[in-house]
């Protein structure tokens, strides 16, 4: 098989389909702007967001924004027990590995998109420490089943607040979740450049994730901090769902106990999330994170 040919369609839309031959794609891009139709204030029903309880603290606002003039602040000054905490608007396709389904069982994958990457850019509220602050990402088939964790943390070391990410994978040998150090030390107050590639590969605990993270527009290679893998393995050993899980939305869950303090949180723009039939290559990294409306690629394959 020989890659002979691609090229890039960029889409001014939210949500995009496309189809030809072998390929199939579908992302949606989040800049949280006024233009795509996001007011200031709770997100909830606004372009298909859904929280859960109306007392998290969360907003549209435009006290900081890495594209335009508002992003999606959250924190976890609010915590409780549900999963589906706060939940983007999900693609018109699922990702999976074969058999897989999203929305709990009731989408089948699309044949043949086998990748999900979620990128987004994000930074503290604060500019010197938030005690208390643990918020997290997930790739998520829509109705909480979800299947990676990055979460973005406040730990203290010394006495001092130090900002840090961690990856955490369902690990088979454990029964667990083993918190992996992605990045740390990290600037507060500063935008950060998130990319979770997901490749669903057939069969049990083989899945490929990989964060990237760093503070360009452009990941790269030398932004990759973490290989693991996914939380295919947490299903079937521990809440059996009769099929794999596929993904097609982005999910947080506000469930870590801020202990009291005050938490400030985190701005969260540009978020694109996509279903897609091949890998992007390092190259194709430069589309990510761009302000892009949306974007897919359309790559020609030849065997
Ligand atoms: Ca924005
Ligand atoms: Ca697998």
């Amino acid at each position: 098989m020989r890659i002979i040919a691609s090229r890039i369609v960029f889409c001014a839309c939210a949500g995009l389909l496309l189809a030809s031959g072998s390929l199939y794609a579908a992302s949606i891009t989040i800049g949280f702007e006024a233009g795509q139709g996001y007011a200031t204030g709770s997100i909830s029903g606004q372009q298909g967001w859904f929280v859960a309880n109306a007392s998290y603290d969360q907003a549209v606002t435009n006290a900081a924004a890495h594209s335009g003039s508002q992003s999606f602040r959250f924190s976890n000054r609010v915590s409780d027990g549900i999963v589906q905490s706060i939940v983007a608007p999900g693609l018109n396709q699922c990702a999976g590995e074969t058999g897989a389904t999203c929305n709990g069982g009731a989408t089948a994958m699309t044949a043949g998109v086998t990748h999900f990457t979620q990128d987004f850019w994000w930074r503290s509220v604060s500019g010197n420490g938030d005690p208390g602050l643990s918020v997290n990402l997930s790739v998520d088939d829509g109705s909480g089943r979800r299947m990676t964790f990055f979460r973005m943390k406040n730990d203290v070391v010394n006495n001092v607040n130090v900002l840090d990410t961690y990856y955490l994978p369902y690990d088979t040998g454990i029964h667990d979740f083993p918190v992996i150090p992605v990045d740390s030390g990290l600037t507060w107050g500063v935008w950060e450049h998130v990319l979770i590639d997901f490749s669903f590969i057939n069969g049990p605990n083989n899945d490929v994730v990989k964060i990237y993270e760093g503070t360009g527009a452009i990941l790269g290679p030398a932004d990759l901090k973490v290989t693991s893998t996914s939380w295919e393995q947490y299903y079937p050993e521990n809440q059996p769902q009769g099929t794999p899980i596929g993904a097609n939305t982005t999910l947080m869950r506000l469930g870590s106990d801020a202990g009291g303090n005050s938490v400030q949180g985190i701005y969260l723009d540009d978020l694109t999330y996509s279903a897609t039939s091949s890998v992007p290559e390092p190259a194709t990294f430069a589309l990510f994170g761009g302000g892009l409306l949306g974007l897919a690629l359309l790559r020609r394959v030849v065997r």
